[in-house]
Formats: C-alpha cells, sequence, structure tokens
C-alpha cells in the first residue's frame, strides 16, 4: 500500500448506521487534520435502488449489491460494516483476509462463537498490519473519555458501585412492525445486544475494569408484532399479517466488576418517554461521576473530598479544545452532538491504519462484551443465577 496514497473506503450496509458512519467518514478528514485522505468509494447494499440513492445522498462515489467482489478490488483499504449483525463475521473475515482494514459496528457478533472467530482472524491480520476497530461510538464523546481519564486519575477514588442504564421507547407501540432488530436470526438478540452491549462497553471502558460475572432477567412484552412492509431499522412500517418477536424487549442485570464492585444494567426499548437516553453513574469513595447522553457535553462530578459547605454535583463543560476529540470542532463552550462520536471514530480508526497501531474498541473488546450478553441470557435462562463471564467461552 502507497502510504500517501488516498485511503478508499467501502462500506457494507445504509440504514440508520449507514448514514451516522458516512458522515463520520465525510466530515472527518474536513475538520482534523489526518495523516491520509479519505475517498468515500463505495457504498453496498442488498437493494439496487436503495443504494444508489444512499450513494447520491451522502456522497459516496459508487454503489453497488455484491459485497464480496467489492471487498475483492485492489482499490479498497478498508471496509467498514454498518450491516444488521447475523453478516458482520461473513464479511469481516472475509475483508480481514483479504488484507482490508475493518471497522465492525457493534455488537461485533451475533454470537461468542463468531466472535472468537473473527477475533482470530483479526489477530492473523495484525500480523500484516492490518487494522480492526469495533464501533462502540460512545467511547469517542469527549465527556465519555473525560470520565474514564477523571477516574483512571482518582478524582472519585476506588470504584464502589456503578449504575448504567440504556432507555429507549420505541416499541411501546404494539403495532411496530416486525423489524430485523426483533428477530434472533438477524439480530442476535433484542435491547439487550443493541443497547445494552453500549452500557457494558462503556462499564468497563470507564472503569477499566472487566464485568466478570452477571446475574439478570431478559423480558420480552410484546411477542407478536405486524410484519414489515418498508422502511428499515427503526423507520419500519407496518404490513399485513404478524410474525413472533424471538428477541428480549428489556433486560435487567446485575454485573461485578472485576475490583469487586457491583453494576446495576437496564437495557429497555420499553422506557415510555425516553427516547435514547443513556447514563452511568460511577460511585467512588471519594466522590462520583455521572454522564447523560441527553446532557453529552457535560458530566456531573461530586467531591465528597471538598468542604462540606461547599459539596454538591457540578456540572462539568467538556468543550474546551484541549479536549483532543473537541480541538477540531469550535470555540469552547460550542456543543457537539450524537453525530460528532462517529467522526472521532474515523479519526482514531484512520490514525492507527497509518501509524500501525491497534485502536481501541478492539475485537477482543468487541468479544468481552459479547461473553457478558451470552452470560445475562444464560443467567435468565438459569433462574437469574450468577454466571461467571469466562465460562462463556466455546
Ligand atoms: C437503535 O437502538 C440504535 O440505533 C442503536 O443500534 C445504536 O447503537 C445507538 O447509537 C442508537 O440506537
Amino acid at each position: 500500500m502507497n502510504a500517501r496514497a488516498p485511503l478508499r473506503v467501502a462500506m457494507i450496509g445504509y440504514g440508520f448506521m449507514g448514514a451516522a458512519h458516512s458522515v463520520g467518514w465525510r466530515q472527518a478528514p474536513r475538520m482534523f487534520s489526518l495523516p491520509r485522505d479519505i475517498e468515500m468509494a463505495v457504498v453496498v447494499g442488498r437493494s439496487p435502488a436503495a443504494v444508489a440513492d444512499a450513494a447520491a445522498q451522502w456522497g459516496w462515489a459508487e454503489h453497488a449489491t455484491d459485497w464480496r467482489s467489492v471487498i475483492a478490488r485492489d482499490d479498497i483499504d478498508i471496509v467498514d460494516i454498518v450491516t444488521p449483525g447475523d453478516s458482520h463475521a461473513e464479511i469481516a473475515i472475509a475483508a480481514l483476509e483479504a488484507g482490508k482494514h475493518v471497522l465492525c459496528e457493534k455488537p461485533l457478533a451475533n454470537t461468542v462463537a463468531e466472535a472468537e472467530e473473527m477475533l482470530a482472524a483479526a489477530e492473523r491480520a495484525a500480523a500484516r498490519g492490518i487494522v480492526s476497530m469495533v464501533g462502540f461510538t460512545y467511547r469517542r464523546v469527549p465527556a465519555v473519555t473525560h470520565l474514564r481519564d477523571l477516574i483512571a486519575a482518582g478524582e472519585i477514588g476506588a470504584v464502589q458501585q456503578v449504575r448504567a442504564a440504556y432507555r429507549q421507547d420505541w416499541l411501546v407501540d404494539p403495532q411496530a412492525p416486525l423489524a430485523w432488530r426483533l428477530q434472533k436470526e438477524h439480530a442476535g438478540s433484542g435491547a439487550l445486544g443493541d443497547i445494552g452491549a453500549h452500557i457494558i462497553d462503556m462499564a468497563q471502558f470507564v472503569t477499566g475494569q472487566t464485568v466478570d460475572a452477571v446475574a439478570g432477567v431478559v423480558e420480552t412484552i410484546v411477542a407478536r408484532r405486524p410484519l414489515q412492509d418498508g422502511g428499515s431499522g427503526l423507520s419500519a412500517t407496518a404490513g399485513d399479517g404478524y410474525g413472533d418477536v424471538t428477541v428480549d424487549d428489556l433486560a435487567i442485570f446485575t454485573g461485578r466488576l472485576a475490583g469487586g464492585a457491583l453494576v446495576s444494567f437496564e437495557a429497555t426499548r420499553f422506557a415510555t418517554g425516553r427516547k435514547n437516553a443513556l447514563t452511568i453513574e460511577v460511585s467512588g469513595d471519594r466522590g462520583s461521576l455521572l454522564f447523560d447522553l441527553e446532557d453529552l457535553n457535560s458530566l456531573q462530578f461530586y467531591d465528597r473530598t471538598a468542604p462540606v459547605d461547599r459539596q454538591g454535583f457540578t456540572k462539568i463543560l467538556v468543550t474546551d479544545p484541549s479536549h483532543p476529540y473537541v480541538s477540531a470542532w469550535w470555540p469552547s463552550g460550542h456543543m457537539l452532538g450524537y453525530e460528532h462520536g462517529f467522526s472521532h471514530q474515523v479519526v482514531d480508526f484512520v490514525n492507527s491504519v497509518a501509524d500501525g497501531s491497534r485502536p481501541h474498541s478492539s475485537f477482543a473488546e468487541g468479544l468481552a462484551v459479547q461473553r457478558v450478553l451470552a452470560a445475562v441470557e444464560a443467567s435468565a435462562e438459569r433462574d437469574s443465577a450468577w454466571v461467571r463471564v469466562g465460562a462463556m467461552a466455546t
């Protein structure tokens, strides 16, 4: 590979995450100083008409319907996978074996076995300088990395308890259609894998500790839904006939961190009124830190060591350009939003491709989350008994 030539990207998939990733590929090189230029070369999808529209809307130079032939092309350097989970393993392994750098949406796979095969392929490819990353995008929100750094610096002391919740409500309507996210063969699991994966990853990322054991329940509230006849993802539309929902609508579980602290996790699509509400609060023996996605430019910090007449949760704005992710955007105090994490993901990925370093979140971290997801399902099947995450190896 010519070290100065532009990196040519092929994105496989074009739903909601395709739009978000396209924004990242388009904005990152315009706002950040990257070591390599980026070309949005080709977007791939099954429907010729829909993928042509996606290419035109988001600025991909070409569109195609056969991902295998795109991966085989010599002029593609990066494969970005934004398809449903049932095709992640096949596409990622083929791309890595073809010598492409791979960015794969979360959760890494639908099963632990698939994620293990993907990690093995990523490790083989890494020996040839090929980079892989899982798209746990919320890691790239400036306030989340600041939260991690404050914990690592000892600002809240020893972590004693964590509360993590990801709440949405797009399934409260019983007529919401049976989209792929509600079918186990496509999605692997429901709220658990889709949004629970984010808070599992975030809890591990900010504390620097693994979730070693879990006990929990998963529940499906609406068991049958109208079949989908149009749209896609969260914008799917209902048609005639009904089918079975084969994934969970919500998951509530407790995790034990390696250091001993307990984490309460809640992942739900039935939190009426909560559209995309992710919160994580970490309590330590010196203080507490809270991140709230609905207020994503800030953290709440409580310092137990402050004089008692000045104690209380303080809002820390994380909008100063001294933060590496904020540096390329706006002057201090000018807010970022949901989409900026996708640009930061591109920045970190491209820097790693250029300098040969291994970016987080690695496929190994993706597999770690996959094992926690599997352990929660195993616990739910065993009347919420504690299940060790390590036991989820195949
Ligand atoms: C749907 O629940 C979803 O799009 C997730 O799949 C994404 O990972 C999250 O960023 C927003 O919600």
